[in-house]
């Protein structure tokens, strides 16, 4: 067993402790782990939710949480985010920051094609085209989900692909490390990948076998159609089909049903009337497929470049899979779009989710589907097509002959063809004719495995003569690091060091230290020269290796709005980071009290020859959270009053404190008006009962103290926190 590391969440993960002792590291558990949901809901602050999982131990809550309570409500289903960095060093600290966020199913996307590669790859190379996964890789991950997991509090899945002609291999590999969840598709390596059919067929019932006895969650490749296809909504009978085809076969040779999860992405984005065809798709494959598990993903077939228009799509699509079912819901933002992983997009995806579940918590309880109505028609039609193809697949000689003549992602609505399918030769592809049949007396002594295997007689276990496989014996596991001495994770480290544990630092958002950040902007330029002038700005500004990743018309003479992004070509020393003292501004509740206990009261007004009041009006009236807001009464006297008037108005109506402001101050009129104000009240003795406090767009906090007044204010102040101010000094005095 392995020792646990406790993290600290003040503290950065230790990627180079993560790293040692990798060779004796083995997984601390196997298999999925779904999401613990209360049958009777749960409570949360103020709330009763019908349809969450248990609270997280360590998490950070919607931004609106800080309105109530603090809470952070977690959907019932498993939420996934793809992290996609290829750097696995720099993808560990992301599954923290996604799992604080609320993720549990964690897919390291690799950034290579895996299944181009015909074996496993030990190491991590970079220089191959893209990072494939690696032995070294999973345990690091691995181990530190089991940190992350103990620090959130909830099981993290940890998740890859096992796909070409190396998958048996790469799924012995995951059984072996304790991998939890895996994409698995004989079809997707037919045709995506053009491996040959039955090499992929055969394969996959071994890859399957022992994904099966290791208890990894099985997600298709169904959805690659859409992604793929000209048009993805005209490919839902297709879909149902290839769903068929592999939850038929995972069955087969061997799956458990709960094991068994349909990738499944609602297949039409706005401007299209979305609702009109994903839903009746949704409804359709979870009526055909209600034994098997439902692994709802955001469409991405048409997202671009935009954040917000991805957000809005990914809201619209958990809607969908709220009405209906998702046991796990995929979150991905439009890094697939404009390829930059960026670790603060992985966030949003997650927040997005969190955000749709949370608000419409329940909503099968207060609204149903009518399936009277069009949907009742659309649903039965979405299967009498699905079971039509079927049915010509059977006739055409089944899959393979179907595959041969293109049946499959065509880009017209079945039963019109366009012939624009994918058509794969029987006898082609990458390893064609690379079948060998077992003898009748084959044997292998492994205990996971599929097919015949004739175990000697006396032998109770498959691998007893050889004392134990690896799976039953992880210690036999032959463990190897990175063979080439140039790259390799160390060496990267190395380089990031200074920005990880040193004192330099840099904005980052695809690996450490690597310095890349957005800008945007609106440029009052036509599109054709938008993008022009944004990357000559960009190198104005200094930033390295410039790129227009995003360009909106807002009209076509006006202007576009523009993202580019950019590489900063300093480091700043944190220690000359000059940090101010930090503002503790006081729970909202216990300003309220306090402010009931004493009643407290202020005179106000702007002084010197300033008619500026709307700075101060804000601080005041309750429309955007002033001081009223919090039960502050106040007494406006006006603009330019003289100092003294406002100090014998705060004495003859009992004010706890006064408040000036000056926006237009010359000469320190602003300083020598405070000043003054200090000096009125010590000549008539109130020093000590009133509280002081001025603001406006040239005072800063330090002022407070050289003009001996309470509280000074710049801009940006909010009523809280001249509240916050009263209140301290009430409490300083003990007068509350
Ligand atoms: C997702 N965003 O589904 P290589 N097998 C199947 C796949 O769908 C995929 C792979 C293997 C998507 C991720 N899916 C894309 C069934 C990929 C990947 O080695 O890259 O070919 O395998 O979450």
């Amino acid at each position: 067993m392995n020792q646990k590391d406790s993290l600290d969440p003040k503290k950065k993960l230790d990627i180079e402790k993560i790293l040692e002792g990798l060779e004796n590291y083995h997984p601390t558990r196997k298999g999925w782990t779904w999401r613990n949901v209360p049958s009777d809901g749960v409570d949360m602050g103020p709330f009763h939710f019908h349809d969450m999982s248990e609270p997280l131990k360590n998490s950070i809550g919607l931004p609106a949480s800080k309105y109530f309570d603090n809470i952070d409500p977690q959907p019932s289903c498993v939420v996934t985010t793809e992290i996609a960095s290829g750097r696995f060093e720099d993808d560990l600290r992301r599954m923290r920051m996604a799992a604080w966020h609320g993720a549990d199913h964690i897919m390291v996307i690799r950034t290579t094609g895996q299944s181009h590669i015909d074996g496993l790859l030990e190491g991590t190379p970079e220089g191959i085209g893209g990072v494939p996964i690696t032995r070294k890789q999973i345990r690091a991950s691995r181990k530190t989900c089991d940190m992350i997991e103990e620090e959130v509090g909830r099981p993290i899945n940890f998740h890859s692909y096992v796909s070409g002609v190396a998958g048996p291999e790469v799924a012995v590999l995951f059984a072996e490390e304790g991998i939890n969840g895996a994409h698995q598709d004989p079809q997707y390596n037919v045709l995506y990948r053009n491996v040959n059919m039955y090499r992929s067929f055969v394969d996959a019932a071994e890859a399957k076998r022992l994904m099966n006895d290791a208890g990894i969650f099985q997600i298709d490749g169904a959805h690659n159609a859409n992604a793929t296809a000209k048009a993805g909504w005209l490919v839902m009978p297709e879909l149902m089909v290839q769903h068929g085809i592999n939850c038929a076969f995972s069955v087969a040779v061997g799956m458990q049903k709960d094991l068994i999860g349909l990738s499944t992405v609602p297949p039409n984005a706005p401007p299209a009337p979305k609702l009109w065809f994903d839903l009746p798709y949704a409804v359709a494959l979870r009526e055909f497929f209600s034994d098997f598990k439902m692994r709802a993903q955001q469409n991405t077939r048409y997202i671009e470049a935009d954040i917000e228009e991805a957000i809005r799509t990914h809201t619209i699509d958990t809607l969908i899979s709220m009405l209906t079912s998702a046991d796990i819901q995929s979150t991905i933002t439009p890094d697939e779009g404009r390829n930059i992983p960026w670790h603060y997009n992985n966030i949003r995806g997650v927040q997005t989710v969190k955000q749709t579940w949370a608000a419409l918590d329940g909503i099968k309880q207060l609204l149903s589907l009518n399936h009277d109505g069009p949907l009742g028609v659309m649903v039965r039609d979405i299967k009498e097509r699905a079971v039509a193809f079927l049915e010509e697949v059977i006739e055409t000689g089944g899959y393979f002959a179907a595959v041969e003549k293109g049946f499959f992602v065509d880009s017209a609505k079945y039963p019109e063809r366009n012939g624009d399918g994918i058509a794969r030769n029987g006898s082609g592809g990458v390893a064609a004719n690379s079948i060998v049949e077992r003898d009748p007396d084959y044997y292998a002594p492994v205990c996971s495995h599929f097919g015949e295997n004739h175990i000697p007689d006396g032998v109770e276990k498959a691998c007893d003569p050889i004392d134990g496989c690896t799976l039953c014996k992880p210690e036999k596991i032959v463990y190897i690091d990175e063979l080439d001495p140039e790259d390799n994770c160390q060496k990267r480290l190395e380089t990031t060091f200074p920005y990880r544990k040193g004192n330099l630092i840099k904005p980052e958002t695809e690996s450490a230290g690597d310095g890349t950040i957005l800008t945007q902007f609106f440029v009052p330029l036509p599109e054709e020269m938008a993008g022009v002038y944004g990357v000559e700005m960009a190198k104005k500004l200094g930033l390295v290796d410039p790129e227009v990743i995003n360009i909106m018309i807002m009209h076509p003479a006006e202007g576009c709005f523009v993202e580019v992004k950019g590489k900063v070509a300093f480091d700043i020393d944190v220690t000359t980071l000059k940090i101010p003292e930090k503002d503790e501004v006081l729970p909202e509740e216990e300003l309220r009290e306090v402010v009931k206990k004493v009643g407290l009261r202020v005179v106000a007004g702007t002084v010197g020859e300033d008619e500026h009041s709307v700075g101060l009006r804000e601080i005041l009236d309750i429309k955007h959270g002033g001081i009223e807001k919090y039960g502050v009464k106040y007494h406006y006297l006006g603009t330019s009053v003289p100092i003294a008037k406002l100090v014998d108005a705060a004495i003859e109506t009992g004010a706890h404190a006064i408040l000036i402001s000056t926006i237009i101050s010359h000469n320190d009129i602003h300083r020598m008006q405070m000043k003054k104000l200090a000096e009125i009240c010590k000549e008539k003795g109130v020093r000590e009962k009133l509280i002081l406090i001025a603001g406006g767009t040239q005072v800063n906090r330090e002022m407070a103290k050289e003009t001996g007044i309470d509280a000074t204010f710049g801009r940006g102040t909010k009523g809280i926190q001249v509240v916050n101010a009263m209140v301290k000094v009430l409490k300083s005095r003990g007068q509350v």
